[in-house]
């Protein structure tokens, strides 16, 4: 075991009360596109963030609904990778550690994980757009939904306005109970292990700045630089999949 794993298996070893922050790097190594990255296929010619926004749903509804349908389909083909695996085995080891995670896939709770704190929403929970009335998430019998194509969404069943992804986009507010349980753990904890997350987006970003400004440790599990580094006592440079796995062995 090389120096930092020992020293970040010595904080975990220690800590009583522990949160899991994860991004979309967590479920890279599952073939589930990270957000930042360039999209693969035919989505490669449009911008991510330009299309997770109010206006853009507003503007072209199809588009938006399309893409989501593509990647609820990609989701539903990955599975949980080892990462995924052995952030439900810290779940294990130490009862009341609370995950929570900014990824709107369900990786996490196919690895065994039970309740994350999902602070952007589920590709599992479209709502109606004006009614917010939650509508079925369509299964993916009807044909794979093609890279690229535009796929009208469905009408709601209560007021017939758009179908809308429930996620959050830009601009919104984030859920309140999910934001609040994530402030109040990050509060009380003693250990943040953060993972795969480019500590851009606010106000989850805030997060492990919450849990290191009032004396937690940190610990981050990221191949890259980020703007979390400074906070981080112990900096993990490497993939998920294989980081967490020699951490909780
Ligand atoms: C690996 C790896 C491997 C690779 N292993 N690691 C303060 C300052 C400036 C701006 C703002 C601010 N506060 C708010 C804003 C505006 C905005 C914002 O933050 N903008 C920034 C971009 C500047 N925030 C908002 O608009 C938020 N809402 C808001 O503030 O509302 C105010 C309000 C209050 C009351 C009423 C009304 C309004 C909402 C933000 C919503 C974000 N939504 C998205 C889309 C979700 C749906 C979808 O998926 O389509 O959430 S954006 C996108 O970014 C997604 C992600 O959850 C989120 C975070 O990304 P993440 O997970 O960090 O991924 P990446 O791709 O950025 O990074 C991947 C990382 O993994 C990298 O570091 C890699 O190195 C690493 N990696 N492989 C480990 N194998
Ligand atoms: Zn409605």
């Amino acid at each position: 075991m090389d120096q930092p794993v020992r020293e970040a298996a010595e904080l975990l070893g220690r800590a009583r009360r522990v949160v899991v922050f994860t991004g979309a790097g967590m479920s890279a190594e599952s073939g589930v596109p990270t957000f930042r990255d360039a999209l693969t296929g035919l989505w490669q010619r449009y911008d991510a963030q330009a299309l997770a926004t109010p206006e853009a749903f507003r503007a072209d509804p199809a588009l938006v609904w399309g893409w989501y349908e593509w990647r609820r389909h990609t989701v539903r083909l990955a599975r949980p990778n080892p990462g995924h695996r052995a952030v439900a085995a810290i779940q294990a080891r130490v009862p009341g550690t609370v995950l929570i995670t900014q990824n709107v896939d369900d990786l996490h709770e196919r690895a065994g994980s039970s309740d994350p704190v999902h602070l952007h929403g589920s590709l599992f929970a479209p709502r109606c757009s004006a009614c917010a009335h939650p509508a079925p998430t369509p299964d993916d019998a009807e044909g794979e939904p093609a890279d690229g194509r535009r796929v009208p969404p469905p009408d709601c069943a209560r007021c017939a306005a758009p179908v809308r992804p429930g996620v959050v986009w830009f601009g919104e507010a984030l859920p309140g109970a999910a934001l609040e349980a994530a402030v109040e753990a990050a509060s009380s904890c003693d250990l943040l292990v953060t993972v795969g997350t480019s500590g851009l987006v606010y106000p989850a970003a805030e997060i492990p700045q919450v849990a290191a400004r009032l004396g937690a440790a940190v610990i981050q599990v990221n191949p890259e630089q980020t703007p979390l580094d400074p906070i981080a006592e112990v900096n993990l440079r490497g993939p998920a999949a294989t980081v967490l796995p020699a951490l909780v062995d």
